[in-house]
């Protein structure tokens, strides 16, 4: 009698039980391979949907936040006639687009939360405060935006060529790229159209 891998066996049989024990231990081994493999795949799946969730709900917030910075707008132009930077229309017509039209929400001039213009009428503040994007980045104003058809907010509509511009307040959105005073005209900003010409 001698101990083999699977228990004491006799001697005469221990020989070709030990052959099995390899094949059964080496089969294991191959199991547990399967089975990190598994938690592997899992766990980068478990992964890309949390964060896929994790932008949709902020992506969500920006849209909430673009609604109410555009109530505010409304009701300061109720109380002024005027629309934040002093403009007398939110879509301008074509000849009067200026790049200076392009700017912050959060920049003063906007009246939004002081009265940074000392327009007659006013009854604000119209926000308590001008929040940051889900991204933590501002969100701005462009009065010559340009659409692209994936763009979340712009409704299909693909404008890369600018004759259809649009104004609209903008959340950079996940990367946050800002060019020329506003968002870069790139597909995953968040987009409140407020006129389209
Ligand atoms: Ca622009
Ligand atoms: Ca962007």
């Amino acid at each position: 009698m001698t101990r083999g891998c699977c228990g004491i066996l006799p001697h005469s049989t221990q020989q070709r039980r030990s052959t099995n024990c390899m094949k059964k231990v080496g089969f294991t081994l191959i199991e547990l391979l399967i089975v990190i493999a598994i938690l592997g795949i899992l766990s980068v799946v478990v992964f890309t949907s949390l964060q896929s969730a994790r932008e949709g709900a902020r992506s969500a917030a920006a849209v909430q936040q673009l609604q109410k910075i555009y109530d505010a707008i409304r009701f300061q132009h109720i109380d002024t006639g005027l629309y934040p930077n002093n403009l007398t229309y939110l879509c301008e017509p074509l000849d009067e687009i200026s790049s200076t039209n392009e700017f912050r929400i959060s920049d003063p001039s906007t009246g939004l939360v002081t009265n940074g213009r000392g327009w007659a009428g006013w009854g604000g503040p119209y926000m308590a405060t001008i929040p940051l994007d889900p991204w933590g980045n501002e969100y701005y104003f462009d009065d010559d935006y340009r659409c692209l058809a994936e763009t979340l907010g712009c409704n299909g509509v693909e404008d890369p060529s600018g004759r259809l511009n649009s104004s609209a307040i903008v959340s950079c959105g996940p990367n946050g790229v800002v060019s020329s005073g506003s968002c870069s005209y790139d597909a995953d900003n968040i987009v409140f159209v407020l006129c389209r010409r």
